[in-house]
């Protein structure tokens, strides 16, 4: 089977898409990565070449012998629908979790994300703590989460708590909870690193002045978390927009009553 004519890509190029069409990727902003199953290798394999072995810049050993879908550095999310072998490549993580090589895509030229290793250190994590479940980590530069880190403290649980509060479903949308990351150099292993830690609690970690990364099992679930965090950080723009208080809030016993109703549980330390 071709690539192109697979499910996953499918379902990957649409995802790509909608993230454009709500505005979170201006010019080549953000990425997108999605872990293969055996299976999907298998069924594309015939449309593989071999590339040259480079550095990923972080190591993954729990990756080795991966195959994953993502976007190119420099790339825009824009013509990700229109020239998908241009845009997208996918690579293969060698058995050391050292380096990768690309075996399909980005047909003149280029590289993975420049964020391979936030994406790699996060499907590393997510990975092990899911016992494989989630498959796919997404950034993108969210305008009103960013807006939020210039005016908020810097800290998980006033980001958590004040998301939380602005629409009732974010609770159970997203109960663990949203790391932050605050400001630092992107695209290389040390904001990889603090990421990843956040993933280890969370599936959200918004970067301070940049944007938000997403982890989930699958196109649908991870980019309906970031739509959803999104909304809710454009709820409380508007409602810092208009006056600086609120006049009432979803409280925490509020929260505990959802918890209960929903089956989910709300770490104490959010409370
Ligand atoms: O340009 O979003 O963080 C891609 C990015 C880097
Ligand atoms: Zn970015």
């Amino acid at each position: 089977m071709r690539v192109l004519d697979a499910e996953f890509t499918k379902g990957f190029i649409r995802m790509a898409d909608d993230g454009w069409q709500q505005g979170w990727h201006e010019r080549n902003g953000g990425n997108l990565s999605y872990r293969m199953k055996p299976e999907e290798v298998d069924a594309v394999r015939e449309d593989f070449k071999e590339g040259q072995w480079q550095d990923i810049g972080t190591v993954v050993p729990d990756l080795a012998g991966e195959f994953f879908l993502v976007t190119g550095s420099g790339k825009f999310f824009r013509n990700v629908i229109i020239k998908p072998e241009d845009s997208l490549c996918i690579v293969e993580i060698d058995e050391k979790g050292e380096k990768y090589r690309i075996v399909w895509g980005l047909i003149n030229g280029g590289k993975p994300t420049s964020e391979l290793p936030s994406h790699l250190m996060n499907h590393e994590v997510k990975k092990r703590v899911t016992n494989g479940r989630y498959r796919v980590i997404y950034h993108a530069h969210t305008t009103n989460t960013i807006a939020l880190t210039f005016v908020l403290p810097l800290e998980d649980k006033v980001f958590t708590r004040q998301l939380w509060e602005m629409a009732t479903e974010c609770p159970v949308v997203f109960p663990d909870g949203i790391g932050v990351v605050p400001w630092m150099v992107p695209g290389g292993k040390e904001i990889a690193v603090a990421t990843s830690r956040l993933m280890e609690d969370y599936d959200v970690a918004i970067w301070a002045h940049h944007g938000m990364f997403a982890a989930g099992e699958d196109f649908d679930l991870t980019f309906g978390l970031m739509h959803t965090v999104e909304k809710s950080a454009e709820i409380l723009v508007k409602t810092l927009s208009m006056t600086g208080t609120k006049r009432q809030t979803i409280t925490t016993d509020n929260l505990r009553q959802l918890a209960k109703d929903f089956g989910v549980t709300l770490p104490e330390k959010f409370l």
